[in-house]
């Protein structure tokens, strides 16, 4: 669970969310195993509610074939540790909805992974400029055990709004709790809010339950 080399606290560092210490070096976490990369069945899928009503998807060629951004960014897990400047290369979820339009009336997404493990995300946020399906970080590619071959960032939230291992991401009209999220996990899930259990939530932060 991450538990080593952590640094003592330094709870003035303006990076650092409320609740959070530093943590160095990379830990990998995650539920359940990692999955095994198959490239010739590979894909990543947009379906839901896109503009088209139709599903794209591209093979691991296509996807790689897409232009690419490196954001400078932390991540924040909600067991209290984060890993600071990280640089995270890959496709901006923005280009994502320009190659791919939602609908007018979608609100939501959803990002699949492997297994079967999802996370919500409210548009706005999949949306924001920071947030990537990202290939690298540090200039090397993301390992199997952090997400490999790609893996959502989405530095503005609790780490795990980032599904590692993508497969898909469905356009929603309404809002849907994902995997952590149906297990007491805050829906919104900002860390400078401390928003992490769901027994927080305030009304117009989620779906019922
Ligand atoms: N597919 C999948 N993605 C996941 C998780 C998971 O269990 N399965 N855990 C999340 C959580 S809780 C965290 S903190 C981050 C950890 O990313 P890292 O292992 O690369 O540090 O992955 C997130 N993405
Ligand atoms: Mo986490």
């Amino acid at each position: 669970m991450g538990q080593s080399e952590q640094e003592p606290s330094s709870p003035s560092d303006p990076r650092l969310p409320p609740g959070q210490r530093v943590q160095r070096g990379w830990p990998a976490l995650h539920y359940g195993p990692v999955p095994r990369f198959k490239p010739l069945t590979w894909d990543l899928q947009v379906f839901g509610a896109t503009a088209l009503a139709e599903k794209h998807s591209w093979d691991f060629e296509g996807f790689n074939a897409l232009p690419r951004t490196t954001v400078r960014a932390d991540l924040h897990c909600v067991t209290r540790f984060s890993v600071l400047d990280s640089d995270w290369t890959g496709v901006s979820a923005a280009l994502l909805l320009d190659l791919v339009p939602p609908d007018r009336d979608v609100t939501h997404v959803m990002v699949w992974a492997e297994y079967g493990y999802s996370a919500n995300l409210r548009l706005a946020d999949f949306a924001a400029p920071d947030t990537l399906l990202a290939t690298h970080r540090n200039g090397e590619t993301i390992t199997a055990e952090h997400g490999f071959p790609v893996r959502l960032v989405v530095p503005r939230l609790y780490a795990w709004k980032g599904p590692k291992w993508v497969r898909a991401v469905e356009y929603m009209r309404a809002d849907r709790r994902g995997f952590w999220e149906e297990r007491g996990y805050h829906n919104r899930a900002d860390p400078w809010r401390e928003q992490r259990y769901s027994h927080q939530e305030e009304p117009g932060d989620g779906p019922l339950r």
